[in-house]
């Protein structure tokens, strides 16, 4: 039986630079994921019998939200849905999923890296046919509609047991429970060559491996262990927890500390890693090294070739605007174009869709390819293996090579956290407003060139995407760029990003904090971050 039922509209719908995240007791508030979930049939469709992917990350609240999205989808006439077994699904492998079985779109519910747990976070997400994130036309649709929504169907279900595979139908829905990893798994082996990797690791090259007790542990005890050979005892913290062991599943420095502390001993593994919550996005590391992710897109870019799926080359390049510039050099190099887009995956959708661009990445430790349409944290450490299984030298070496070829950018992210919503915005007015004075100035010896507002015109579709950020280019190749995150779930968080290339090899082993420390000084000065925030120094610097 279909119910149609009464709703009040929520105001605060609006999705974010990943769709719509907020605090798990917000999810909780009655109707709430349900207005949400109908909004999302009603802008998107139901497909016309084409399938309906979804999947979470696991996290508190991810059964009692996908029983709502498969009574929803059936109430509103969707036919088919693929259900990750258990609700699980990584948001790269439903991406793939997508793409593979011809879905109109996907349900994914994950609020990423951010912690879970009752007092946690939780997201919910919509993918569109090509298997990205919606475009922010249909975002905004949503958002909309979700404001005047006065109802939402329902159908009463007689949900079977999710944690088992099979095929049921419900209402006049099939319902598929799937394999999570399966197609995943089968696909990174397409891309890659798993016999070099397999001896790769069996010629005593050590590999440990984070999944902070998130989505891809099963994933990693899959694709690592059974199909490559490495030692199961060498997946940490494999089991997903519904949060995430009280941990924040977030791969830097600071949540995967033991990871990084590991690598800087004596006996240390050859080659570290990690994923986040939902699976996107990866920490890279070596034997005393941590490999900076917008280094991380340029070197995976400048070897790709190495891969069996990129043998022939790569079209292109993407990064966000606030990413360091270092792959720009690697498209140089190679004679392909670079493309700088806004920060979010949806926007390089069109680009990869286009074959414009082979190679994407972010600098929030993102990183993928046009194998799916989203950023792939496994892929990324699986084309690490790959290429160090060809070159056969390591991960600190292939970096400096890196350098040597192309020069350095130091890069870092200072995050301003917890700041009042009111705060974080006049600044960034005030910053806007001084942007004409700025050229020409210097500030504490560095002359600025350049001031501007980042606005993207997306050369497929020509929509234009404006306030992206605001970017001050100093003398020197060196730049500053701020903006605030559209990922947080209570206040607002200020970014200021750093980048400044270096060519001179005597200078490469300097430490990102000294060789960026004129810059810090002369950001935290130009946007007037005391003066708005009363803040002396950033909370995290990544
Ligand atoms: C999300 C998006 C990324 C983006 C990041 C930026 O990451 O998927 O494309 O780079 O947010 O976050 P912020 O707006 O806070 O700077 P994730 O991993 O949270 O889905």
């Amino acid at each position: 039986m279909i119910r149609e039922i009464q709703t009040q509209p929520f105001d605060d719908q609006k999705p974010g630079t990943s769709g719509l995240r907020k605090r798990v007791s917000v999810f909780e508030r009655p109707n709430y994921a349900e207005n949400f979930i109908q909004s999302i049939f009603v802008c998107a469709g139901t497909g016309e019998g084409k399938p309906l992917v979804v999947g979470g990350d696991g996290r508190y609240l991810n059964r009692e939200v996908i029983a709502k999205v498969l009574a929803i989808a059936a109430g509103n006439g969707v036919e088919h849905v693929l259900l990750g077994q258990g609700g699980i699904l990584s948001t790269p492998a439903a991406s793939n999923l997508i793409r593979k079985y011809g879905a109109f779109g996907g349900i994914i519910l994950s609020a990423s890296h951010n912690p879970g747990g009752p007092e946690g976070d939780f997201g919910i997400k919509f993918n569109s046919a090509n298997g990205g994130p919606a475009n922010e036309r249909l975002t905004g649709q949503i958002f909309e509609f979700s404001k005047s929504i006065t109802t939402y169907r329902m159908a009463e279900l007689d949900l079977p047991d999710i944690d088992q595979t099979g095929s049921f139908d419900l209402a006049g829905m099939r319902l598929e429970i799937i394999d999570p990893v399966a197609d995943y798994a089968e696909l990174m082996e397409e891309i890659f060559d798993f016999g070099a990797i397999r001896s790769l690791l069996a010629s005593g090259f050590s590999f440990v491996f984070d999944a902070m007790h998130a989505v891809t542990g099963p994933y990693a005890l899959e694709i690592f262990a059974n199909r490559l050979g490495v030692d199961p005892k060498a997946i940490r913290n494999a089991v997903p927890q519904e949060d995430f062991g009280g941990g924040h599943p977030d791969p830097n420095l600071i949540h995967a500390r033991w990871l990084a502390e590991l690598m800087f001993d004596d006996d240390a593994p050859d080659f570290g890693a990690a994923s986040d919550g939902d699976g996107d996005r990866n920490l890279i590391l070596g034997k005393g090294i941590v490999v900076n992710p917008s280094d991380s897109l340029a070197i995976l870019a400048a070897n790709a070739h190495l891969a069996p799926r990129y043998r022939g080359g790569i079209a292109g390049i993407a990064r966000s605007m606030p990413t360091s510039a270092a792959a720009d050099r690697v498209a140089e190099g190679l004679g392909v174009p670079l493309y700088e887009t806004p920060t979010g995956w949806k926007f390089f959708g069109n680009l990869l869709d286009e074959g414009r661009v082979t190679i994407c990445g972010e600098e929030s430790a993102g990183t993928g390819s046009d194998h799916v349409r989203e950023k792939d944290g496994l892929w990324a450490i699986l084309l690490w293996l790959n290429i160090l299984a060809e070159r056969r030298v390591s991960v600190q070496q292939i970096v400096a090579d890196h350098w040597n070829r192309f020069g350095r950018n130091f890069y870092a992210r200072h995050d301003f956290e917890g700041l009042e919503a009111e705060q974080a915005q006049a600044l960034l007015i005030a910053l806007q407003g001084s942007l004409p004075e700025l050229r020409g100035r210097s500030i504490g010896g560095l002359v600025v060139t350049g001031a501007e507002s980042f606005s993207y015109h997306d050369p497929v579709d020509g929509s234009v995407s404006e306030n992206q950020g605001i970017i001050v280019r100093i003398d020197g190749d060196r730049r500053i760029v701020y903006r605030l995150s559209g990922t947080g779930t209570s206040g607002a968080t200020l970014r200021m990003y750093l980048d400044r290339w270096e060519n001179d090899a005597l200078l490469f082993n300097e430490e990102p904090g000294a060789a960026l420390a004129e810059l810090a000084l002369a950001g935290a000065e130009i946007a007037q971050i005391e003066k708005h925030t009363g803040r002396t120094v950033p909370s995290v610097i990544t």
